[in-house]
C-alpha cells in the first residue's frame, strides 16, 4: 500500500526498476559502448578468448524503493558448460553502503555453482547443483565505487546488494559475455530467437 502511494506520486523515471536485455544489440548508444574494443582486450586478458555479449540490463536502484538483489551467481541465471559467464558492472554514479552498492563474498567463486534457474515441465525453477558449495556470508566486503568505475564478476562470485532507502539513485549498466565455445543450455532462461543471434565482442569496432 505504501509503496503504491510513493509510486502514485513520483515521475516514471524514478519508478522504473531495470531494463533488459538485450540494449546492447537493439540501442545504437549501448551497442556502441557495449562493443567497445577495450572491453574484448580485457575480457581476454581474463580468460575469455571467445566472448558473445549475451545480456545487458540498466539497473536503476532509485531513491527510497531500489530494491534489494539477493545473493546469487551469475552462472545460476546464465548458465553454460563448462562455466564461461563473466559480468561487466559499469557503475554509472557512485556507489555506497547508502544507496545499495555491491556486496561479494572475496574467493568464494572457487567454491563451484550452487544453482541453476531453468526450465522445467514448462515452468521456472531453481534446481540445485550436485554438491552445492556452502558460503560463508560473514565475509561479505561492500565495493563502495565512484561512478565511472568497471566492476569484473567472475560467473561463480557470490553477489548481492541491499535496498536503497537513501535519496539517491545508484544507476549502473551490466553486460554478461560468455565463451562462444561453451555449451549454452536451451533450458536456460534467457533464449534468444533467430531474429537476433548472439554476436562476438571481436574488438572492432561496431
Ligand atoms: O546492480 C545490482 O544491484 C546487481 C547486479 C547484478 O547482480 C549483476 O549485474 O549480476
Amino acid at each position: 500500500m505504501r509503496l503504491r502511494t510513493i509510486l502514485r506520486h513520483r515521475p516514471k523515471t524514478r519508478a522504473v526498476n531495470k531494463i533488459g536485455h538485450a540494449l546492447h544489440d537493439l540501442d545504437p548508444v549501448f551497442e556502441r559502448f557495449s562493443y567497445q574494443p577495450s572491453l574484448a582486450i580485457l575480457a581476454r586478458q581474463l580468460g575469455l578468448a571467445d566472448p558473445l555479449l549475451l545480456q545487458s540490463m540498466l539497473i536503476f536502484k532509485q531513491p527510497g524503493i531500489g530494491g534489494e538483489v539477493t545473493w546469487h551467481q551469475d552462472g545460476t541465471f546464465l548458465f553454460t558448460e563448462p562455466q564461461s559467464v563473466m559480468g561487466f558492472w559499469f557503475a554509472l554514479e557512485d556507489a555506497t553502503l547508502e544507496n545499495g552498492c555491491l556486496w561479494v563474498l572475496p574467493g568464494q567463486h572457487e567454491r563451484g555453482l550452487r544453482s541453476r534457474f531453468m526450465r522445467v515441465d514448462g515452468r521456472l525453477e531453481t534446481v540445485a547443483l550436485p554438491d552445492p558449495p556452502v558460503f560463508d556470508d560473514s565475509k561479505a566486503m561492500p565495493l563502495e565505487v565512484p561512478a565511472g568505475t568497471l566492476v569484473v564478476l567472475h560467473g561463480s562470485l557470490p553477489h548481492y546488494s541491499a535496498p536503497n532507502l537513501s535519496e539517491r539513485s545508484r544507476y549502473a549498466y551490466t553486460l554478461h559475455a560468455i565463451s562462444a565455445a561453451a555449451n549454452y543450455p536451451q533450458t536456460n532462461w534467457l533464449q534468444r530467437g533467430a531474429h537476433l543471434p548472439l554476436r562476438p565482442l571481436t574488438g572492432a569496432q561496431t
